[in-house]
């Protein structure tokens, strides 16, 4: 009944909270489920091509440490950290990795690990204190000797303007719900780009926009904190608009520097064969998946709901999808694990609007109870590929939790990180055969790191961090990725 629809404010909160923090959980035994249950594709060898790029990620916030050194100001993610009651264990991040200072070893980590890519993060904090005026040389300095670094072990940069450590002074300024925003970014991205332009020809402007703006401004469990959802869906705007112009600002510095973003994607499969289950997974698609996306390379937000957006709501104004146009050179794609979706909610009857999300339970669980599902990588990669004609993809995160600890001989044998690798890297070579042009994978994480909320009760690294000491021991997952990017053959 498209034509009756209402925006229903409640509705839409309960829905896509679900999406946003996969809160829900199907009840096992519940008939959606059984509908459900596919059974896994065998796993086929892959050789990857040659030029194929192999890497890891990180964050800034997750890995640096050095929170208040060199002139760095604030972040949201400090200011989070700090508050009591925040963080699981009351961890901060103001040590974690201690990678400020540790930067060169963590290149020897990568080399070790023949690794050709590695994605990190710029924190806007160490160039702007207080997100406008004047750059901070040392913070700008601490970029240019990592990106040398990295160069000079001939592994390419691939650099993240902004993986979610916003400036505290400009969230006390509105934060990301403030139009203001889009300029005050843009003008950071030009010191960075102008400085680093040189020596890094690859970038992502944001990671994961949708769980910046959704979990820090709709469901609150991220930094920073805030629970309105009107100033949610006003902040993705902003957003949309920041890397429409951000695009641009980069172009215009050099237009042959490669330009991407880093989007969260999840697998949306219908709960059921419904029509109302079909409709309501393309929703969650809409929203989850290309809501950041559709407007950069379309000018128009995806069909999210049964009638059209809640532009109004938004503060959308005339002229403005165009500002959100970027063409990008290349999709990052974050992909962790698929979500069932539903019309209907359990005991709740037909729900006319939005949809319900539910963690798929199907396969193995990693420790943080993310459900291991290699195939719905392999259809997320192919249906981008298809519904954008075709874009040049870069993985740009994959990963998993899992608490394996050094043994008595010092050895981490986590077998089941290697079984997850094998099976999402054969998802991709598969999506490869099938037509996808993909070209770099980023394993997330180089390090074991401070998993934002879950503080230090996540591990999700190749490499092991005895956070009492910053030592750095490769797991047998490392070992097992680094002899797959020597010979690019996935047996
Ligand atoms: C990515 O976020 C991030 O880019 C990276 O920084 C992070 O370390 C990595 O993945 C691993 O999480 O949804 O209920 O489980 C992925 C999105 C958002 C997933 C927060 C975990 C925690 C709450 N993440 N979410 S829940």
């Amino acid at each position: 009944m498209p034509g009756s629809f209402t925006f229903n404010r409640r509705d839409f909160l309960s829905t896509t909270f679900g999406a946003a923090a996969g809160f829900s959980i199907l009840p096992t035994g519940h008939r959606l489920i059984r509908e459900l249950l596919s059974t896994p594709a065998p796993f086929s060898p892959f050789q990857f091509p040659k030029d194929f790029l192999w890497g890891a990620a990180t964050a800034s916030y997750q890995i640096e440490g050095a929170w208040d050194e060199d002139g760095k100001g604030e972040s949201i993610w400090d200011h989070f950290a700090h508050t009591v009651g925040k963080v699981k264990g009351a961890a901060t991040a103001d040590v974690a990795c201690d990678s400020y200072h540790r930067y060169k070893e963590d290149v020897e980590l990568l080399k070790k690990l023949n690794l050709n890519s590695y994605r990190f993060s710029v924190s806007w904090p160490r160039i702007q204190a207080d997100g406008t005026g004047k750059p901070n040389p040392k913070g700008l300095d601490y970029y240019k000797r990592l990106a040398d670094t990295l160069l000079e072990a001939k592994i390419r940069p691939l650099c993240t303007l902004y993986h979610w450590d916003l400036p505290q002074k400009l969230e006390e300024a509105g934060g990301w719900p403030n139009r203001d925003l889009a300029a005050r970014f843009t003008e950071y991205a030009e010191i960075v780009v102008r400085t680093l332009g040189d020596r890094i020809n690859h970038w992502c402007i944001f990671n994961e926009p949708w769980v910046f703006t959704f979990l820090g401004y709709s469901s609150g469990i991220h930094a920073p904190a805030r629970k309105n959802f009107s100033d949610c869906l006003r902040a993705t705007h902003v957003v949309n608009i920041a890397q429409g112009q951000a695009f641009r600002a980069i172009k215009a510095i050099n237009p042959k520097l490669q330009v991407g973003n880093a989007f969260s994607m999840s697998n949306c499969e219908p709960a059921t064969s419904s029509d109302a289950d079909r409709q309501a997974a393309d929703r969650a698609h809409a929203i989850g998946n290309v809501w950041f996306l559709h407007p950069a390379l379309k000018s128009e937000y995806p069909k999210a709901f049964p009638g059209s957006a809640p532009l109004e709501m938004m503060g959308v104004k005339s002229g403005d999808m165009e500002l959100c146009r970027a063409p990008f050179d290349f999709l990052g794609i974050n992909y962790y694990r698929r979500q069932f979706i539903s019309a209907i909610a359990p005991g709740e009857g037909e729900s006319s609007t939005g949809f319900h999300s539910y963690d798929a339970t199907q396969g193995a669980l990693t420790d943080f109870a993310w459900e291991v599902w290699p195939d719905s990588f392999g259809e997320l990669l192919l249906r981008i590929s298809r519904e954008y004609d075709k874009p040049a993809i870069e993985i740009t995160e994959n990963g998993c939790s899992y608490l394996d600890s050094p043994d008595e001989a010092g050895r981490i044998p986590d077998q089941r990180r290697i079984d997850f690798m094998r099976g999402y890297l054969g998802a991709v070579g598969h999506a490869i055969q099938k037509g996808a042009n993909i070209r770099a994978y980023h394993h997330w994480s180089l390090l074991d790191n401070f998993e934002w909320a879950e503080g230090y009760a996540q591990r999700f690294g190749m490499v092991y961090v005895d956070f009492r000491n910053q030592k750095r021991t490769i797991k047998d997952s490392g070992y097992w990725y680094g002899k797959l990017a020597a010979s690019g053959n996935l047996s």
